[in-house]
Formats: structure tokens, C-alpha cells, sequence
């Protein structure tokens, strides 16, 4: 029987990706020998234009143009209804920006030919790494890592991460309609629901690079919001554990945001750790609200 990774679609979604989308297209063309989707909500930039262009010069690219800006969940579910409707077996998510490297997509692909349902391409589990990360953005997203899998109880030491393939089987499993759209949470809340349903999730390591051009569409309140939501969903399983983590994850937060009033430390990242101490106060409450209840 063929492998699965022979039928497989990548989406990558952009928003103002006019300098990424031919780099990071040809690299994909290059390196695999999968078909490509583009998903564009109207860039003002252009990047709608350009994904057409390269679309007609190659047949494995395509297009698919969105009116609204919904964010990027929104973009990823009419690219995954896009694939199922043309029935590909294998769906994988990547960003425009050069931080996840289709040279090592085959480290995803070979372990889903080997019998993985979901494979996360991880910068935290052994072999992992993230290149050009200020060290307040990499302990961020590390301790808010951490903070998840202890949450969770879900085994994967990068549920955050948006580098991924799937078996066609998960998505129509998961309720794509029922994701949650706080930040980009979705991808958590993916990872969480594949683990429950019994399929085989697995990670491998990848080196994760931050953006060189073009700018980034994350915001502060990311954090907050989406470790908040997911304290809701892992309060009820494993409390202690959390209520250690959240006080750890609190002495971390304000650690880092004394620091990070140092000059230099650009806004987005300084407000991220105000929001990293402002959720830690919130998720200590919220927990030790969830105890008194159970008591
Ligand atoms: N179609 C679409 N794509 C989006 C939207 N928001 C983000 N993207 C794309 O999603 C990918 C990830 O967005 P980034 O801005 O790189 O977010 P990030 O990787 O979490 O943040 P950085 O690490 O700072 O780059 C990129 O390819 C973006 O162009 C959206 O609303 N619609
Ligand atoms: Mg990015």
C-alpha cells in the first residue's frame, strides 16, 4: 500500500507575506513533493496577486482568496475543508515566515508513514531549537509550554506549536467546529483533542527560525487569553500540579517583567510579560477558587 505522506497538502496562510510567500514556496516546491495551499484573506500588500502568479506557474500550488481577515483559525479551517474535499490523505500546517523549514517536513511525513496520526514539529523535546528568539520570547513560550503540559497531562512539550501534519482521520474526528478561538489556542486545543480521542500524537524535533521580513500578527493579549482557557480545561483533572506550576510561572512572569523595563526590550515582548504576570495572578485565583469549590 502507498504511504499516506505521498497524498499530502500543505496550507500555509498568509496575511502581508509579500517578501516570505516566493521564498518560502520555492522552498517547499524544492525540498518535497507535495501539493501546495495558499490561503490569502486579501493582503493589502499584494500577496494575493503573488500566490496567483505562483500558482499559474506551477500546478502543484493553489490558491484559496478570503474576503475577511478572521484570523488564523478561520484561514486554516477553510484550508482543511479545502483538502478534504479533495480528498488528501495527509494535511500539514506551516507559516510564510521561514519559521518552520520544509527541508524538515520529511521528519514529520516519514512518522506518519510510520503510523503517527498527528505529529507536532517541536522546538522543546530533545534535538529541538529555536534560532534568533530574544531570551524573554523563548522563556515565554518555553514556561507557557511547560505551564500547558502540566495543565494538560497531554505528554507533548509543544502544544503552542504551529508546524504539524495530520492524518486526514484526525480532522474529521476532532469537531473542527467546536475549536477554540482565543489567540491561537486552536492549535492547543487541536493537539488536546486528538490525545483524547486516542490517536497516536507524536513530536519531533525541528529548528524553529524567527521571522527575518515582514511583521509578525501576534498581540500580547495572546497569552493571557490562551493560557487562561486552558487552566479551564486542565483545572479539573489536575489541580495540584497546576497550582504548583501557576505559582512558579507567576515568580517567572514578574521576573521577567521587572526585567524586561530594561531599555531595549521592544513593546510587543514587554507587554506579553505584563500579560504573562497579569494571567499568573488570574490563574492562581482561578485555581484556588476551583479548589475551595471542590473542598
Ligand atoms: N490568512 C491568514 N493568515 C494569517 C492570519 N494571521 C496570521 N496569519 C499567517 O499565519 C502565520 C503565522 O503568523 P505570524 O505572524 O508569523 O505569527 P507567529 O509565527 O505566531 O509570530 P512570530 O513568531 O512573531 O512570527 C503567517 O504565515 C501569517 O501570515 C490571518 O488572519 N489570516
Ligand atoms: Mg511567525
Amino acid at each position: 500500500m502507498a504511504n499516506p505522506s505521498e497524498s499530502t497538502l500543505v496550507i500555509i496562510p498568509t496575511y502581508n507575506e509579500i517578501e516570505n510567500l516566493p521564498r518560502i514556496s520555492k522552498r517547499v516546491l524544492e525540498a518535497t513533493a507535495v501539493d501546495l495551499l495558499i490561503v490569502d484573506d486579501s493582503s493589502p500588500d499584494g500577496t494575493g496577486e503573488a500566490a496567483d502568479k505562483l500558482a499559474a506557474e506551477n500546478e502543484r500550488v493553489h490558491v484559496l482568496h478570503r474576503t475577511e481577515k478572521t484570523g488564523l483559525l478561520g484561514a486554516y479551517l477553510a484550508g482543511f475543508r479545502w483538502g478534504l474535499e479533495r480528498e488528501y490523505d495527509v494535511l500539514v500546517e506551516m507559516d510564510a515566515d521561514g519559521s518552520h523549514a520544509p527541508e524538515q517536513l520529511h521528519r514529520l511525513l516519514d512518522q506518519i508513514d510510520e503510523g503517527a496520526d498527528m505529529v507536532i514539529g517541536s522546538r522543546y523535546v530533545d534535538g529541538g531549537e529555536v534560532v534568533n528568539w530574544p531570551t524573554q520570547r523563548f522563556v515565554l513560550s518555553k514556561g507557557g509550554n511547560l505551564y500547558i503540559s502540566a495543565a494538560l497531562g497531554a505528554g507533548l512539550s509543544d502544544m503552542t506549536a504551529g508546524y504539524r501534519a495530520m492524518r486526514r482521520e484526525v480532522l474529521e474526528t476532532i469537531g473542527l467546529d467546536e475549536l477554540s478561538n482565543a489567540g491561537y489556542i486552536f492549535q492547543v486545543d487541536m493537539a488536546f483533542r486528538a490525545v483524547q480521542n486516542g490517536f497516536d500524537v507524536r513530536e519531533v524535533p525541528i529548528t524553529f527560525t524567527e521571522r527575518e521580513y515582514g511583521e509578525s500578527k501576534l498581540d500580547g493579549s495572546f497569552v493571557k487569553d490562551s493560557l487562561l482557557e486552558v487552566t479551564k480545561w486542565g483545572v479539573s483533572h489536575r489541580t495540584e500540579q497546576v497550582r504548583n506550576l501557576a505559582v512558579a510561572l507567576g515568580d517567572l512572569g514578574m521576573y521577567q517583567y521587572r526585567k524586561s523595563s530594561l531599555p531595549g526590550v521592544p513593546s510587543r515582548i514587554a507587554q506579553s510579560l505584563r500579560n504573562a504576570g497579569d494571567f499568573a495572578v488570574s490563574t492562581r485565583e482561578l485555581i484556588e477558587y476551583e479548589l475551595k469549590k471542590r473542598r
